[in-house]
């Protein structure tokens, strides 16, 4: 087993005896796996890590089954990881020692859908795609979208209130999700389900779940704000000569394309390269020191192609853009997102692959990987930038051959420093998990981890709930 990152101590918990597994039998017949062949893959992440080696892994498919499991992990002070789809890339949903896994891939039913609000309450494992297609039968689509949509789940997409390629139209979950049913350590079922749009009865406790990664309580259900199927879709796949050239056509692209701008995407051209050399997708237009993608989505094609041709010719004429082709047909949209939505893929056939995911002030977002690249340009494969611009989102990443503890530290320095001294964020969107835990304090208040300790301790007091991520010991 490979483990990469800080190693831990196992805390303080019972471990599981043959009684414990017969409980679970009666609780969940046929549902109880302990094939060592069928858990390796649970216990071993997206990106290859294999920190732990749990030997139990439960599948509920009902709350009151969740509920029923961590009652008696509870009383018998054994520790859990709550997984979904197990596509989290900061090793949050897997086991670091025994832990038992406890899967919602069975909790897979949508419960109802009202097309006049667009509110959609559905089971927390439910994928992300199939919820996609679900709605999309009745005019609707969910309000985000990221690549790994054919695996996560929407409980798991909660849990690390994850971002992806639409945040800059339909704003984060943390707006989007209206209500949250979880079960707490104790069995308990907090039951937040409300489908309400507007409601300031004191403290919002469903947003303790939103990017709660398994540490407060196990999500099963959740209603969602989902908006209607837009009619038109237009995708530019423009090149650019130089990052400051991408920002100015950021602006123009929110000052031309105003309401109907649905993503805005950027990546450099090792990410190009990347994609071309492992992944065979060819550059969609000629070699450019940067790229972007935008997309319009709108409820009138000939306004939104007006918007998109007028925003295109300013973009050319001013200079920003000097490449680009531009997609409404499905097929072709699709292949144009597939290069920028690959990358991970792409980075992970490179060789090791170090992630950070930052939040920075978008004008000098470009900066962090120059600099990098300035100082370990000559100790690694490669290093890219890419990510959400229009929401401030760089994907730094750094390929090795292999994992190398003193590199990791030099490198972090860099990175975590200068997000410090930005007062950026540590991670934007993949949480926090078991790789980040260990920075939280780079970016975060003394008062502020210690209101998160005492929301933990008051909803979590045995520690039971994926033991080990979030916060460090
Ligand atoms: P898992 O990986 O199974 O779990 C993630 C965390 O949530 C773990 O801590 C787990 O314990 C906890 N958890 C899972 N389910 C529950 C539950 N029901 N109750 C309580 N806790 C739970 N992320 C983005 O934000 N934006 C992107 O654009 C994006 N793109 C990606 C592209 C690729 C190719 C890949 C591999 C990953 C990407 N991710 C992205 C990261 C990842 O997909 C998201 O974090 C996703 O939301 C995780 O969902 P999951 O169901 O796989 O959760
Ligand atoms: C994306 O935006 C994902 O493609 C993954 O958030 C980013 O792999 C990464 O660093
Ligand atoms: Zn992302």
């Amino acid at each position: 087993s490979k483990m990469t990152h800080p190693v831990v101590k196992r805390g303080p918990f019972s471990l599981l005896e043959p009684r414990d597994i017969e409980v679970f039998q009666a609780l969940l017949p046929e549902r109880v796996i302990t094939d060592p062949d069928v858990l390796r893959a649970s216990c071993t992440d997206w990106l290859g890590n294999c920190p732990g080696n749990s030997v139990l892994m439960l599948r509920p498919r009902t709350t009151k089954e969740v509920s029923e499991i961590l009652r008696y992990c509870n009383e018998r002070q054994l520790a859990l990881t709550p997984q979904g789809g197990n596509t989290g890339l900061v090793g949050g949903s897997v086991p670091l020692f025994d832990e038992i896994i406890v899967s919602t891939s069975l909790m897979d039913e949508v419960v109802s859908f009202n097309p006049l609000s667009g509110v959609l309450v559905c089971q927390a494992g439910c994928v992300l795609e199939r919820l996609h297609n679900y709605l999309s039968e009745h005019g609707h689509i969910m309000p985000l979208d990221l690549g790994a949509k054919g695996s996560c789940q929407i409980g798991g997409n909660v849990s690390t209130n994850a971002g992806g390629v639409r945040l800059i139209r339909y704003g984060s979950l943390r707006h989007t999700v209206l209500g949250v049913e979880a079960v707490l350590a104790d069995g308990t079922v907090l039951d937040l389900l409300t489908t309400l749009r507007k409601d300031n009865t004191g403290y919002d406790l469903k947003q303790l779940f939103l990017g709660g990664e398994g540490t407060l309580g196990l999500v099963t259900a959740v209603a969602l704000a989902c908006p209607r199927m837009p009619s038109s879709q237009n995708v530019a796949f423009l090149g650019c000569q130089s990052f400051d050239a991408v920002l100015k056509t950021f602006e123009l692209a929110r000052h031309r394309l105003g309401e109907t701008l649905s993503a805005f995407e950027f990546l450099d051209e090792v990410c190009m390269w990347l994609v071309n050399t492992h992944l065979a997708l060819a550059n969609p237009v000629t070699e450019h020191p940067f790229y972007v993608l935008v997309e319009t989505a709108g409820s009138c094609g000939r306004h939104d192609d007006e918007k998109m041709q007028d925003f295109l010719q300013e973009a050319m004429e001013t200079a920003h853009v000097s490449a680009g082709t531009l997609a409404t047909d499905p097929s072709k949209v699709q292949a144009l997102w597939s290069v920028r939505e690959r990358i991970t893929e792409a980075l992970s056939r490179d060789g090791f692959t170090y992630k950070y995911d930052v939040s920075l002030p978008t004008e000098d977002i470009y900066n962090l990987v120059v600099e990098t690249r300035r100082v370990f340009q000559g100790e690694s494969k490669h290093i890219v930038g890419y990510g959400h611009l229009g929401d401030g989102n760089l994907h730094l990443n750094v390929t090795v051959p292999a994992h190398d503890a003193d590199f990791k530290k030099r490198l972090e320095e860099l990175v975590y420093g200068w997000t410090a001294r930005c007062r950026g964020s540590v991670s934007a969107e993949h949480g926090v998990g078991t790789f980040k835990r260990h920075v939280l304090a780079s970016t975060k208040s003394p008062v502020a981890l210690g209101i998160m300790r005492g929301i933990k301790q008051l909803l979590d007091p045995k520690g039971i709930l994926n033991p080990y991520k979030i916060l460090a010991d």
